[in-house]
């Protein structure tokens, strides 16, 4: 058969963007090949990229909808018709909201994969509910909301232009491609001699490359950022003209921050003092620098004072909006979200949502699982009865999965949309099978400020059964709202949202994609978009959200006799978090959860390379594989995250407890801005299992 090749880009395995050219028999993908010509990836394809297809075609793949039969979570399900289906999903969210009011159904989703993230939102919105339930306050609204209040905008890490030096801050771009920035950029950026900075407790692919390497304590960035903000101030360092024209309370942060010098964050840090001010010096002597910053900086309660002083150090060195320093991306010309999401129809949304109740930074707009769940099981501050969840895996993705159990099993009614009947939908009473990337047209990056979107064009049909996630919500959204809210197709939403632009999506996909204007330094003419038209070092608005106006840390984590070592996670560079387990060509290359010791560590509790290792927190236990790593600090034990078993039940929800990160997290502490629990940085303790 003749193959056919068909141009496209990755998507829906992390944030996507890699531009594939795809080869096509009958309605059959036999190839997957990198583009040369891709617009950041040049020519990039990883290994989750090249193996992305057999999702398509595997034979456990969901294909009809379900409809739970026994008890909740007992595995025993009846296929039923689509519109069996949507007329019994409609049914339900209705009913809550007859009974209980629109709020008391939550729509909840995983990491954003395209445009249904949106379209979901819009559901929430005409339906009358402010509650979208999403993990942002473990990804991206920390340091982009912290950008927002310190500088008025998300200061991207611009790869476009070359940057003398990167400071790789807990990011590991290498192998999870953070922000559709494709390493590639990165990687030729180094062979022209742009230095690196890495702090990681690990030492990643990009440390062993790095001029400076921190292996960090996890968990205290936010006092080695101050420490980094102390040298810069001390020896004078910053960019004194852009100090004194555009940034508002320097005198503050010096004050602030002059305790935190390089000999007292060291212990705090595990970071020598010598190599904390060599690296401090180097960022602020050499322009233009980059901080590319992770998940690592978020992943704990800290988070938004964390990211406020990285944004401060970018500020002070002078590296705001200038090519191949953190940048401000102006987005092409698309419909703006809040129209997208028909925003004006819940006007009441800022004060109803869920965290509204629980202080949270006001411009925090979807509703942090832990304070979900607690609506959930505590009806704080008021019942949630329902959810529709999509493009997500909360019984492995969100902290406390223990939490996340009880609080599914307590709902009246739960529906989930995905490709297979992964742990969270073992609990649904209705299972949705949903179409994926390659069998629907989609666009990448709508709402994500990057300055360019990116076609992901149709290459195949999907299963009969299987129908794209904005086919579904147009569809309950007719049954459950007013129709004429709806596109009589559903690719309707992809025109509405191009129209500003002209094109049509058939002209996008010709394209392949389009980027926002290419302007620097935007504050000469219009100032920064804050109280004082000038970076906040020290925030004007404090008292008015009960901030403290310049970045403070609370003492590091104690570890004790009892848990006496630190743990943290790293993403699997060959699994989107707990997604596509059942995928062999994946699983072949990392076939179990692995938890990385030092080898001293190992050998105090007799373990070998190979062991079964029991990880233990207050919160819980787990059983992963022990890999020594002698690159490792004796006291830092890195596990696994998204474990879970698709050979076992459906009536054991699949094993997810047995080696599940989230078990071992917690989530009785939580950052007030954005209900953060601690994912990095854990006091635990580790002995041969099980
Ligand atoms: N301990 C710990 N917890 C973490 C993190 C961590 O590093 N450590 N990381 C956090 C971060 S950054 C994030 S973003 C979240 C991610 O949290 P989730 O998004 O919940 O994570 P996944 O496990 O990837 O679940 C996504 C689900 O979407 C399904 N899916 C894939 N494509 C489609 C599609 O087209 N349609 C539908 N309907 N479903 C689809 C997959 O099969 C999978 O089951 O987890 C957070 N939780
Ligand atoms: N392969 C793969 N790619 C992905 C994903 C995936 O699940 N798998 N997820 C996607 C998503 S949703 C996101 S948000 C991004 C996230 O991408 P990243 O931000 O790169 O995510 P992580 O791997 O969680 O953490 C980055 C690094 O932080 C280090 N680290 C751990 N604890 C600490 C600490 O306390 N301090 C410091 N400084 N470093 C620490 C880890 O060792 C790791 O190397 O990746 C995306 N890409
Ligand atoms: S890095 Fe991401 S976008 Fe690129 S091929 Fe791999 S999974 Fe796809
Ligand atoms: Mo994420």
């Amino acid at each position: 058969m003749e193959t056919r090749w068909v141009k496209t880009h990755c998507g829906r395995q992390d944030h996507g963007g890699c531009a594939l050219i795809v080869g096509v028999e009958g309605n059959r993908i036999v190839q997957v090949k990198p583009d040369p010509a891709g617009l950041r990836s040049r020519g990039y394809l990883c290994y989750k990229g090249a193996h992305g297809a057999e999702r398509l075609t595997h034979p456990d793949r969901l294909r009809a909808p379900l409809k739970r039969t026994g008890e909740r979570g007992s595995g025993q399900w009846q296929e039923i018709s689509w519109a069996e289906a949507l007329d019994t999903v409609a049914e339900n969210l209705d009913k809550t909201r007859q009974a209980h009011g629109a709020r008391a159904v939550a729509f909840c989703q995983g990491m954003p994969k395209g445009l249904e993230h949106f379209v979901l939102i819009r559901l929430a919105n005409v339906f009358g509910s402010p509650n979208v339930v999403a993990v942002q306050d473990v990804c991206h609204a920390p340091r982009e909301l912290a950008g927002v209040y310190t500088c008025g905008f998300y200061p991207v890490a611009d790869f476009a232009y070359p940057s003398r030096l990167v400071v790789l801050w807990g990011s590991n771009p290498s192998h999870t491609n953070e922000e559709g920035n494709i390493c590639s950029l990165l990687f030729d950026q180094r062979r022209q001699g742009t230095e690196l900075i890495v702090i990681d407790p690990r030492r990643t692919e990009l440390a062993r490359k790095a001029t400076h390497w921190l292996r960090i304590k996890p968990a205290s960035d936010g006092a080695l950022a101050l420490a980094f903000l102390n040298v810069i101030i001390e020896e004078k360092l910053y960019d004194e003209a852009f100090v004194a024209r555009w940034t508002h309370g320097f005198d503050d942060l010096a004050s602030a921050t002059s305790a935190y010098t390089p000999e007292r964050v060291a212990d705090r840090c595990w970071v020598d003092a010598d190599l904390i001010r060599e690296s401090a010096r180097l960022y602020g002597k050499t322009r233009p620098s980059a901080i590319q910053w992770g998940n690592a900086i978020e992943h704990n309660t800290d988070n938004f004072q964390t990211a406020r002083a990285l944004v401060c150090l970018m500020a002070l060195c002078g590296n705001l909006d200038v090519p191949g320093g953190n940048v401000e991306a102006l987005d092409p010309p698309l419909l703006a979200l809040g129209k997208f999401v028909k925003a004006e129809l819940l006007p009441t949304k800022r004060k109803e949502m869920i965290h509204a109740f629980r202080g949270t930074i006001p411009r925090l707009m979807t509703v942090p699982p832990a304070h979900f769940r607690r609506a959930v099981l505590e009806g704080d501050p008021y019942p949630v009865r329902a959810a529709y969840v999509q493009c997500a895996n909360p019984l492995l993705s969100y902290a406390d999965s223990r939490q996340t159990f009880r609080a599914l099993q307590r709902l009246d009614f739960l529906a989930v949309s995905d490709l297979y009947l992964t742990p969270t939908a073992c609990l649904a009473d209705v299972v949705l099978p949903a179409a994926t990337q390659f069998e629907l047209d989609d666009i990448g990056h709508y709402g994500i400020g990057h300055s360019y979107v990116l076609a992901r064009p149709k290459v195949v049909d999907p299963p009969e059964g299987c129908w794209p996630d904005l086919k579904i919500l147009n569809e309950l959204g007719k049954r459950l709202t007013p129709r004429e809210l709806w596109p009589e197709d559903h690719r309707g939403f992809l025109e509405e949202v191009l129209r500003p632009s002209g094109l049509t999506y058939e002209e996008f996909a010709e394209r392949g994609h389009l980027s926002g204007e290419e302007r620097f330094r935007k504050y000469e003419d219009r100032g920064f978009s804050t109280p004082s038209g000038k970076v906040e070092l020290a925030l004007s608005d404090a008292s008015k959200f009960r901030l403290p106006a310049v970045p403070a840390f609370p003492a590091s984590l104690a570890v004790s006799a009892e848990y006496p070592l630190v743990l943290t996670c790293a993403k699997d560079p060959h699994y989107l978090h707990s997604s596509y387990r059942w995928v062999e060509g994946l699983h072949k290359k990392s076939p179990e959860p692995v938890v990385q010791l030092h080898p001293q560590t190992g050998a105090s509790a007799s373990i070998a390379d190979g062991d079964e290792v029991v990880v233990e927190t207050a919160s819980g236990s787990i059983v992963q594989v022990a890999r020594l790593n002698a690159d490792l600090h004796p006291a830092v034990v890195i596990a696994s995250y998204g474990w879970w078993f698709p050979e076992e039940g459906d009536a054991s929800q699949k094993g997810w407890e047995r080696s599940n990160y989230n078990v071992l997290t917690s989530t009785a502490e939580l950052g007030r801005e954005f209900g953060t629990p601690n994912l990095k940085g854990i006091a635990c303790r580790v002995r041969r299992g099980p």
